[in-house]
């Protein structure tokens, strides 16, 4: 069984429709419970004139009975309050190709002659579903005390602040910009007011933990098992990002061999332990069952008001760019996107590890798995079956 799910929807369409399947029965779910991740997807740092608009809410429309789930597939909507400002109204085509964007491509690859035949659909707005379907996910993984925070680690040029992982998440959840302290807030929200007021935008690395992992989700026997691929892969799937790292990839890959992989070994008491995480907690593709440490890299947005150069489709000719809106930095409200695709894959991977049809018998299974804690054996005992 796989958490998986489709979207529809185009950025001013009526709304944006999203049916999740693979959903045990007996999860309590209901429309508040989506509305606080959907809500830290519109956090006003960094954001454009659209998140002034919306005030996205997923209602659920089937697989909820008496607030616990069916096992039937879910739908959700979230109406796009910007439809009625378009609605009826002759919108000019959009010819010029943004750098950066789908726009050339895609023109190239549909046939389209209007570049909005593209970018209604490749808009970032299509990430509310994402959050919808991820705030589901971080309610059934929830139920296991598996949990997921976030902070913005870097945002344009402002370097990173030396506070520790805990404090920066732990601040981050009451900061406006997701930031990891006090000075760095103020530094994001100076940053993004510099870069309007010149019409730039700014990009920035996002940090991400998730606790609470059992030991052995994901598996090294075929290439599409592997879950440090699979995260990879679903959070490259996200707008604008162009990069991840999984612990200390980058500087990891300057370190020798014997300096950077995490020793195993037995503490004081007998335990099974190992003292460091530089390897993000993924080793061949599967859980250790160390705290998950991911960064993810996102570009700025590519429509910016400082015109850039580029080609009118329609006549050929060289052309600027031009403007209508966006968000000067979206990389605080990305925190909650980002949260949410990895939260969906891990509770994919879960179901996998688990099977079953209810919440309970896997919470029933979820007893027997292998956890840090479970692998604390005595200094007579052994990790191999007997
Ligand atoms: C977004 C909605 C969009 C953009 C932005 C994110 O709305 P509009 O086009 O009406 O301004 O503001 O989209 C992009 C960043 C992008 O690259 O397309 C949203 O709901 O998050």
């Amino acid at each position: 069984m796989a958490f998986r799910y489709l979207s529809a929807g185009e950025s001013h369409g009526p709304c944006l429709s999203v049916i999740v399947e693979g959903v045990p029965t007996g999860l309590p779910l209901d429309a508040e419970m989506l509305a606080a991740d959907l809500a830290k997807r519109q956090l006003k740092a960094g954001a454009g004139g659209r998140m002034a608009i919306e005030t996205d809410r997923a209602e659920i429309l089937a697989g909820v009975m008496q607030g616990l789930t069916t096992g039937a597939p879910i739908a959700l909507q979230i109406v796009n309050k910007d439809h009625a400002a378009w609605k009826g109204r002759e919108v000019p085509a959009y010819t010029t190709a943004r750098p950066g964007h789908a726009d050339l491509a895609a023109c190239v690859k549909y046939g389209f002659n209007d570049i909005r035949q593209a970018l209604e659909r490749s808009s970032a707005r299509e990430t509310a579903c994402r959050v919808a379907v991820g705030a589901i996910a971080r309610q059934f993984l929830a139920a296991f005390g598996i949990k997921a925070r976030s902070y913005v680690a870097s945002l344009g040029a402002v370097p990173e602040a030396k506070v520790t992982e805990a404090e920066a998440f732990a601040f981050a959840e009451t900061s406006e910009s997701r930031a990891p302290s006090q000075a760095q807030e103020d530094a994001y929200t100076n940053t993004i007011h510099i870069a309007k007021s010149k019409g730039e935008t700014l990009g920035g690395v996002i940090a991400l933990e998730v606790t609470g992992l059992p030991v052995g989700l994901g598996s090294y026997v075929t290439p599409d098992r592997r879950l440090d691929a699979r995260l990879a892969a679903a959070v490259m799937s996200v707008n604008a990002i162009k990069g991840v790292e999984i612990g200390d990839a980058f500087t990891g890959a300057a370190t020798p061999g014997s300096e950077l992989h995490d020793p195993i070994v037995r503490d004081e008491t007998g335990a099974i332990v190992r003292p460091t995480n530089r390897c993000g907690g993924l080793e061949a593709g599967m859980t250790t069952g160390q705290p998950l440490r991911l960064r993810v890299a996102m570009k700025p947005i590519p429509t910016t008001i400082i015109p850039q150069k580029s080609i009118d489709l329609a006549t050929g000719e060289a052309a600027t760019t031009t403007y209508e809106r966006s968000d000067t930095c979206p990389v605080p409200r990305a925190c909650v996107v980002i949260e949410s695709v990895v939260l969906i894959e891990l509770a994919t991977a879960l179901m996998e590890k688990l099977g079953g049809d209810t919440l309970d018998e896997m919470l029933a299974r979820f007893k027997t798995l292998p956890t840090p804690d479970t692998i604390r054996l005595s200094p007579a005992s052994k990790i191999f079956w007997p």
